[in-house]
């Protein structure tokens, strides 16, 4: 953590700026190398004031720029941090890193600067996380869950539960060694329920639809027999020719994909070929994938065309809609043609939606937007929004039931219960992290940042 570190801050490719970053102990030597500042006497440069003048390597120019130092702490990284702002352009900002790392330093690995940051305690580990969030948010709601955690959301919410955990430690704790001045019974009696409270507590937020919700957006599959309109439908929730349309049975074949916004959330649609038995090896294929996509999607939509009877393939698609599990939603296509049948009579589990819908009357599918838009709303109330800090107070709820349930055989084991219940939200802030889980966190960062 001592060598001084330096990375193009910016995305790849043509822009008004882009910003190469360095820091680390050396980075006012390295920015003086790499600088020639414009102004008379300008070293040493004034923290945090931008300075106007050239970008260099030995003696040769690079580009016109403007360079700042932040002197520690007072920087993302809490080390002396320079930054010089070139044109944006892939040639410029390679070239100035080079002569940046020529200069004494060398390139930053994924997520270095933000893990200094966490490491220098400038961040905790779920808000080091949020700053990744906030970069790969696609939609509002992500961004701002991602800003909520980086306000210290997420790491509040677990502190408040670690400290009551350290509180039922601490009670068990006294129980155990101090057995002659408590019994055992008077200690445990209130233990027990603030044990399953809290397990209680932490598996509400540990919403896993959610968190996967916002990390990649709802995923919905259209599907149903050929000919139905499913393409159709998707160019027109799309509002472009995506997908091929003919009057052809069985002309979609590949997954097409397309995604669109819903009230700030992304909604990632897949069009998939007509479901029907098929001696066409091709079209066989492409049935295979269809299914897997209904299975491995958040929501199905199940469309049928409303303007001729039902046929034994629909029957058969209609049948396999699960009570319970699978959120399907099913659609009666080409509503500006006249009804085969009336809704009411489809055989649908309870609480199945189902709409009538026109691929060719863009106002008819209202409805079944604001129907996506509610299954990809998340609560801005959830504590916990990434999938990693889920699956962790998941698991630390688990050990609290485990250690609930422990109370009754040995006092000890619930006291082991306990400890990797804390383990477990400790993992969650940083605050008691291996090694390699902060390897496996950052890697997943873009260079720079
Ligand atoms: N009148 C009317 N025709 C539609 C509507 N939607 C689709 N069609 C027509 O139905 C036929 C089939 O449409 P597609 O979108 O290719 O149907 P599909 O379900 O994707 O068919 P496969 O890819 O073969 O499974 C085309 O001729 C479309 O123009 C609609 O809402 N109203
Ligand atoms: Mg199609």
């Amino acid at each position: 953590m001592n060598d001084t570190i330096a990375a193009i801050a910016t995305a790849p490719g043509e822009g008004g700026v882009s910003i190469v970053r360095i820091s680390g102990p050396e980075a006012e030597n390295v920015l003086m190398r790499v600088f020639l500042p414009k102004k008379k006497n300008p070293w040493p440069l004034e923290s945090h004031r931008m300075t106007y003048g050239r970008a260099v390597d030995g003696a040769e120019a690079i580009d016109e720029c403007m360079a700042v130092l932040m002197r520690a702490p007072r920087s993302y990284t809490r080390e002396d941090v320079a930054e010089l702002q070139l044109h944006g352009g892939v040639a410029v900002c390679q070239r100035a890193l080079q002569a940046c790392l020529r200069a004494g330093c060398r390139l930053a690995e994924p997520g270095e600067f933000t893990r200094r940051a966490f490491e220098n305690g400038r961040l905790d580990l779920s808000q080091a996380e949020a700053v990744m969030g906030l970069i790969a948010a696609r939609g509002e709601q992500a961004r701002q869950a991602a800003l909520r955690q980086l306000d210290g959301g997420a790491s509040s919410f677990i502190r408040r539960a670690a400290d009551e955990l350290y509180q039922l430690q601490a009670a068990l704790a006294a129980c155990i060694d101090y057995p002659e001045e408590i019994t055992e019974e008077e200690a445990l009696s209130g233990l027990r329920p603030r044990m399953l409270a809290l397990a209680d507590t932490l598996a509400a937020a540990a919403d896993e639809r959610a968190a996967h919700i916002l990390a990649d957006g709802l995923t919905v599959a259209l599907c149903g027999r050929p000919n139905v309109g499913k393409s159709s439908l998707l160019n027109a929730l799309l509002r472009e020719e995506r997908a091929i349309v003919t009057a052809v049975p069985g002309t979609t074949r590949d997954i097409v994909r397309g995604e669109i916004t819903l009230n700030g959330c992304p909604i990632r649609l897949a069009d998939t070929a007509g479901l029907r038995d098929t001696g066409d090896e091709v079209e066989a294929v492409g049935v295979r994938l269809a299914k897997k996509a209904a299975a491995e999607s958040d929501c199905v939509l199940l469309v049928l065309d409303g303007h001729l009877p039902l046929t034994p393939e629909d029957e058969a698609l209609l049948r396999g809609i699960p009570s319970e599990g699978r959120d399907v939603i099913v659609l009666l296509n080409k509503a500006d043609l006249p009804a085969a049948f009336p809704a009411e009579g489809l055989p649908l589990p309870e609480g199945t939606a189902c709409l009538r819908v026109s691929a060719r009357q863009p106002d008819s599918l209202g409805p079944l937007k604001e129907a996506l838009a509610r299954r990809a709303a998340v609560s801005d109330r959830l504590a916990l929004t990434q999938p990693r800090h889920v699956e962790a107070a998941r698991r630390a709820a688990e050990h609290l039931r485990a250690a609930a349930a422990a109370m009754d055989i040995a006092v000890d084991l619930a006291s082991v219960d306990l400890s990797a219940a804390q383990s477990e939200l400790a993992s969650i802030t940083g605050d008691q992290v291996e090694e390699s889980l902060l390897d496996a966190v950052f890697s997943r960062f873009c260079v720079g940042k």
